[in-house]
């Protein structure tokens, strides 16, 4: 072993790890000149403090007569690093100086050249195993299958409002994306619609008859879904827009709950709405039904049950989700809901 005393020198940077020089001083080359049974262990020496001191007192952690040693390891305040019991490393690499060198490699799960470390980002750079939400952490990474909104926020504190990934009955097979709204609050579940065209996705209350005014039309861009029992709650306009104004008896109706197709001309069915779920897994499970004072209308589903078309009219009356038909859709709180079937799986 060859060193430098007090000269701490990089001899060769590793891409992972650095390497310094380090080791003990053999005792002739220190400038103590204490010599003591402490300088005689090769193994003293390794442990390098003790010897190395300026004090004068070289007592190792060998030395056999360290118990009444008062200045122990302190001895080397001031000293640079020569070993790796005083060593520049990061807190997470692993120190070995075994070769009369420092070498400082980053521990597993994180990466640097062993004096400064950062975490691996496993789900960011592909390196995990998940078939579900991959979660990185410090040094480590997790894996989870939230089945909700609450579930995202519980895995992820700092998750903030969009689209995630869940897992209808934790099943990795049942995969959904979802919007994620109010995570820092009250998380609510919504599922965002990918037909967004202007006639797609809407509900429309056709103006004329008894109910005077312009067609009041919403289109839907995501609906609130229950991620446990995947039903829509119609009422849940958060994320609509709606254009027109009409007067029905005696209240102003500026939306419409979502399929729902509702007039009141009589013996019309001119309320229009669609239901288009392609670009989800989902598809449609429920009935439709027509309700109302003399109902018309009909409900047209595609043959994979992803895409409806609703009309509906009477004087008044409407189509919709067949446990909608006892409630007055106008008025945006029927508490209905839609129920839909996750009919795609994810390979
Ligand atoms: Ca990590």
């Amino acid at each position: 072993m060859r060193t430098t005393k007090s000269a701490l020198t990089i001899l060769t940077v590793l891409s992972t790890s650095v390497v310094f020089a380090c080791g003990s001083s053999p005792p002739e080359a220190t400038d103590d000149t204490t010599e003591t049974e402490g300088d005689t262990t090769d193994d003293g020496d390794s442990i390098g403090e003790g010897d190395s001191s300026e004090s004068g007192d070289t007592t190792s952690e060998s030395d056999t007569t360290g118990e009444s040693d008062t200045t122990g390891e302190g001895d080397t305040t001031g000293e640079p690093a020569e070993s790796c019991e005083a060593d520049s490393c990061d807190a997470n690499a692993t120190c070995d100086d075994g070769s009369g060198m420092i070498v400082c490699t980053c521990n597993d799960g994180w990466e640097g050249d062993g004096q400064i470390c950062s975490d691996v980002d496993e789900c960011t750079d592909g390196l995990d195993d998940c078939e579900g939400l991959c979660i990185n952490d410090e040094g480590s990474f997790s894996c989870a299958v939230p089945q909700s909104c609450a579930d995202i926020i519980a895995l992820m504190p700092d998750a903030v409002d969009g689209y995630y990934m869940l897992y209808h009955m934790a099943d990795t097979t049942r995969a959904w994306t979802a919007y994620c709204h109010d995570l820092a609050g009250t998380p609510i579940d919504y599922l965002p619609l990918v037909e967004v065209g202007p006639d797609q996705n809407f509900s429309q209350y056709t103006a004329g008859g008894a109910s005077p005014g312009t067609d009041v039309r919403t289109n839907y861009e995501r609906v609130r879904i229950d991620p446990m029992t995947l039903e829509i709650n119609i009422d849940d306009t958060t994320f609509s827009s709606s254009t027109g104004s009409l007067t029905h008896g005696d209240a102003e109706i500026t939306s419409m709950p979502y399929a729902i197709a509702m007039g009141c001309t009589t013996s019309q069915a001119n309320g229009l709405a669609n239901i288009d779920l392609r670009g989800t897994p989902f598809a449609v499970a429920s009935e439709f039904c027509q309700a109302g004072y003399q109902p018309l209308g009909d409900a047209v589903l595609s043959e994979d049950d992803q895409v409806v078309d609703l009309t509906g009219g009477g004087y008044c009356g409407w189509t919709g989700p067949d446990n909608a038909c006892p409630n007055s859709p106008q008025n945006g709180s029927t508490g209905t809901l839609l129920s839909l079937d996750l009919v795609q799986l994810s390979p």
